[in-house]
């Protein structure tokens, strides 16, 4: 198959030698802790040792907590298996204010699962290698990949297993699909509103679950009486016969059907609305719970075992109210994580309090959110500003420290805990030494707690870290040496679906949840029509390709050689009528000054509303060479877009900006 621009990916064997060259030797990553001396982003830099660094960071730190509180600091990271330790140091500065990225990845997933079973997305797992139909709507699972999910599918494919992707346009993983949908961008709510009508309209739902564990089911049948798939196909593009025949194909599939609830969908200011609705027809055709469908996340509790020790309960929780309003303003939303956007609200507004340190670990927020010029601005506010990373990114080189981290070969990390139908331990090791002066993750945060007096975190090993959270588990830590991972069951593990009790305030799905109702914001949405854009305007749409990861690999040798620029995907109709030619050199501009040059891959099979892009490219910091001027950054072209997220799911709305395209 032709990948977009003619690249073909995957078209030489990589070594262990290249992976070696292409990360380890990077000479421009980087290699040693630096302290700004110029200008903010001048790139004026002082060299310094590791206990500089260190103490200069915990020096600012108690300053900045002596003057303004230690709810002046700010913290965001990535989330993810690893943020145990983070949390923990976090809450020992005794600042509220602990942030990850997810206000620009999975929020809105998030809550529509909290508003709908009182638990998080991470409650239930996609258990695909039972799955007997899998719907994927705005997820491209085979090029925006997590490996388990991937393999999990290709296993359920194999055995019969049938796939509807919907899409704006065809994905790799849409030519494996059994059904294809490409959809008017931003028109997916409408799509899943007449699936539950059809649903609800032939009777074809669980009757036994829904019965009982339905609260609403009344409310939602009346809600969704004027969304026929005869309304949609006006919305959607998708025919009301094609739309009737899916839902038929996926009664006969249940409850062995997973609709996947998304993963990247800070996309639209509905985007919570399509997430909710997805969770509830895998409610409806009974899947919640199902072997096959979204299965419950089991724990090592259920195993009969005991859960690796948290190194985050060691401290109390801060009592400070959060700065984003999380919790306490917004009262709807889950406040682990928090918002950070609406944190940078509150840097710029100094309200509810000023914000004055912000460390920024393994997350790059300057290309991670939108509109990076006026981030800038924002963050300029603050008296310090750390970056805890491996690669250059924007944001490390607009910080005033960088600390540099080892990747992931050279380093180990804190044990993580996997749910799902087999839960188990897993320990990441390190594979060589560091071939710079940079460390692991656990030795940074070591080193800063060392240098701020706090000594439950001042571990000088990571057998230490290991053992503590070991204790009492009956794990020894040689019982990760065979596969780095420990099993806490043998068999697949599944729950008694006559039994399920949510932690709603009913114990059951909450089709109309009070908090979000308390907040004033409606949980079902009447639907509102999207606009088409002007002539000669495109939606911005985005996503991943399977070479890259984010924008931070685009300066790797081997990778940017497999893809050296983002392609601009534009429809074959819409290009002949502008002259655009496969191929052809292109610039994309939005609604501010910022323009992007690239090439044009022009195809049938994209909506000719939108024009689509790889996410990450064209923000090359100065020492990476290789990243330089390679196509178009799309975050450069959401002007405005801190402003523009969704007040139901709280997350970063990154498709409502229209962009122009020129033939050059
Ligand atoms: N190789 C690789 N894998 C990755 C990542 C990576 O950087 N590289 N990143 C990881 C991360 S952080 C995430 S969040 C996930 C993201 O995983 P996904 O969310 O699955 O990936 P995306 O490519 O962002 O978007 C999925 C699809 O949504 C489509 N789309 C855009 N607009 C619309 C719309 O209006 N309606 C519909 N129905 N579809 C639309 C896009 O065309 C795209 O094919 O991937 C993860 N996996
Ligand atoms: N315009 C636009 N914005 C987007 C997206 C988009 O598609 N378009 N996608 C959104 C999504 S889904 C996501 S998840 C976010 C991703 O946004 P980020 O989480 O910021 O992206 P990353 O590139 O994964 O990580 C940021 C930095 O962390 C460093 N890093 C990577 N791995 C490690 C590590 O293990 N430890 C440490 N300490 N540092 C590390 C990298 O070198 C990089 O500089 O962006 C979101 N924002
Ligand atoms: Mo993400």
């Amino acid at each position: 198959m032709k990948k977009p621009g003619g690249q073909v990916y995957g078209k030489k064997i990589f070594y262990l030698r290249d992976v070696y060259f292409s990360l380890i030797e990077d000479a421009e990553r980087p290699q040693y802790p630096l302290i700004r001396e110029g200008k903010r982003g001048e790139g004026k830099w002082r060299k310094a040792s590791w206990d500089e660094a260190f103490s200069y960071v915990a020096e600012k730190l108690k300053d900045i907590t002596a003057q303004y509180g230690a709810r002046s600091i700010l913290w965001s990271d990535r989330g993810g298996p690893f943020a145990d330790l983070n949390k923990a140091f976090v809450k020992a500065l005794g600042t509220p204010n602990y942030c990850n990225h997810d206000a620009t990845c999975a929020r809105n997933v998030q809550h529509a699962a909290l508003s709908l079973f009182g638990f998080g997305r991470k409650g239930v797992v996609y258990d695909f290698k039972n799955a007997k139909h899998v719907i994927l709507q705005t997820r491209n699972i085979f090029e925006a990949i997590n490996v388990s999910e991937c393999v999990g599918l290709m296993d359920a494919l194999e055995k019969g297993c049938k796939l509807t992707v919907i899409d704006v346009r065809a994905t790799i993983t849409a030519g494996k699909a059994d059904n294809f949908f490409l959809i008017r961008p931003g028109t997916d709510y409408a799509f899943n509103l007449a699936v539950i009508h059809e649903i609800l309209a032939k009777e074809y739902y669980d009757k036994k679950f829904v019965n009982k564990y339905f609260n609403g089911l009344q409310e939602l049948r009346s809600f969704v009486e004027p969304y026929s798939p005869e309304w949609a196909e006006q919305e959607t593009g998708i025919s009301a016969q094609a739309i009737k025949e899916f839902v038929q194909e996926l009664a006969a599939a249940s409850p062995s059907v997973i609709w996947h609830p998304g993963w990247n969908n800070a996309r639209y200011k509905d985007s919570f609305y399509v997430s909710r609705t997805i969770y509830i027809i895998n409610a409806l055709l009974g899947s919640i719970g199902a072997k096959g469908g979204l299965a419950w996340a089991m724990t090592p509790k259920d195993c009969g075992r005991k859960g690796l020790n948290s190194l985050a309960a060691l401290f109390p929780k801060p009592e400070e109210k959060r700065a984003d309003g999380v919790g306490w303003k917004y009262k709807h939303f889950d406040a682990g994580p928090g918002l950070l956007h609406l944190a940078f609200k509150a840097i710029e507004e100094e309200d509810p309090y000023p914000l004055k340190a912000y460390l920024c670990f393994r997350h790059d927020p300057l290309m991670a959110f939108p509109d990076p010029e006026r981030l800038k601005q924002i963050l300029d506010k603050l008296e310090l500003i750390v970056s805890i990373t491996f690669s250059w990114s924007e944001t490390a080189w607009f910080a005033d420290v960088v600390l540099p981290l080892s990747p992931y070969l050279e380093r180990e990390s804190i044990l993580a805990t996997k749910k799902g139908v087999k839960p188990h331990f897993i320990r990441r090791q390190r594979v060589v030494e560091p071939r710079y002066n940079t460390k692991a993750e656990w030795e940074i945060i070591a080193g800063l707690a060392k240098a701020l007096g706090i000594e439950q975190l001042s571990f000088n090993s990571i057998e230490e870290i290991w053992n503590f959270q070991l204790e009492g588990t009956g794990v020894k830590i040689e019982d990760f040496n065979q596969n780095g991972m420990v099993m806490l069951t043998d068999k697949p593990l599944y729950i008694d679906r006559d039994n399920l009790t949510f932690k709603t305030p009913s114990g059951k799905i909450e089709i109309i949840n009070p908090k979000w109702e308390e907040a004033g914001i409606p949980s079902l949405k009447p639907y509102e029509s999207k606009p088409s854009p002007e002539e000669g305007w495109f939606r911005l749409t985005i996503g991943r390709s399977p070479v890259h990861t984010q924008g931070h690999t685009i300066n790797n040798a081997l990778l940017v050689e497999q893809m050296p620029e983002n392609v601009v995907w534009i429809n074959k109709e819409v290009a002949d009528k502008m002259g655009i030619q496969d191929g052809d050199l292109i610039e994309v501009s939005g609604a501010n000054g910022y323009k992007g040059k690239t090439r044009a891959f022009v195809t049938p099979f994209i909506h000719p509303e939108a024009i689509f892009m790889v996410h990450g490219f064209d923000s090359a910091t100065p020492p990476e060479t290789k990243a330089r001027n390679r196509g178009v950054a799309d975050h450069k072209l959401m002007t405005g877009g801190l402003d523009i997220w969704d007040p139901a799911g709280g997350a970063i709305a990154l498709q409502e900006h229209f962009v122009q395209i020129k033939k050059l």
